[in-house]
């Protein structure tokens, strides 16, 4: 079990610190825009084991997956790839309904695609991460190609930090760098990628280099040609 003792000592600081009496487990994701949740395609490509244990914790880290994959004879190693959003699919039941948009930029898709974000070359993002329990490393969001699991070129280090992502002291010491969970980044031109659902996700991916805990979360988006006027596709 990778870094158990590290984790179950920050639980308790947390514990103390905020009164909790259940249990806390977990460590972060992408609470806006809305992030790729785990739904019936996630279950029946990654098996219902991990399915199981992404909806039981949905800030848990990469490593105790392919644990529980090697377990599950329903686990399909080429359809779910673990190291990509910890395995959670495009969800058709969160994506393809028209309830109005919620993501944290109101003019991104208002009206239409779900968890489905769309947004321009050029346009700012902004990106909120809920961190529940700190460790220190490294972090970045990138766009990557869901088809081979590789940024998309141009799309790389959109946010980066290259070591101190949520340090323990900061953390518990109320001094975290609220850039580090609250920032803005600027989407990229993508040469006519990221155009189609489902082909890139917006991912934030965070090493703890002593828990070595890995932590990703997805947002869905499309990319719109500069051409297109938002304002039209929503009236
Ligand atoms: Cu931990």
């Amino acid at each position: 079990m990778y870094g158990k003792k590290d984790c179950r000592r920050s639980i308790y600081i947390i514990s103390v610190l905020a009164n909790l009496t259940a249990p806390v487990s977990g460590h972060g994701y992408i609470a806006g825009p809305p992030a790729r949740r785990a739904g019936p395609v996630t279950s029946s490509v990654c098996g219902p084991l991990v399915a199981a244990d992404i909806l039981r914790d949905n800030t848990s880290h990469v490593e105790g997956l392919p644990e529980l994959a090697a377990r599950d004879p329903s686990y399909n190693s080429s359809a779910c790839d673990l190291w990509l959003c910890r395995g959670i699919q495009l969800e058709p039941e969160f994506t393809n309904t028209t309830h109005s948009n919620n993501g944290t930029n109101g003019t991104n898709g208002a009206g239409y695609g779900g968890d489905v974000q769309h947004y321009k070359s050029g346009e700012a993002v902004r990106v909120q991460i809920h961190l529940t329990i700190p460790h220190s490393g490294t972090a970045n969001v990138s766009i990557v190609d869901t088809a081979t699991n590789t940024v998309v070129p141009g799309g790389g280090l959109l946010a980066y930090w290259e070591r101190g992502y949520a340090n323990e002291k900061d953390y518990y010491g109320m001094r975290l760098p609220l850039n580090q969970t609250d920032f803005e980044i600027t989407m990229p031109e993508l040469g006519g990628r990221c155009e189609r659902q489902g082909e890139c996700v917006l991912q934030w991916w965070w090493f703890a280099k002593a828990a070595r805990q890995t932590y990703e979360s997805c947002v869905d988006f499309v990319m719109l040609p500069a051409w297109v006027n938002v304002d039209s596709i929503i009236a």
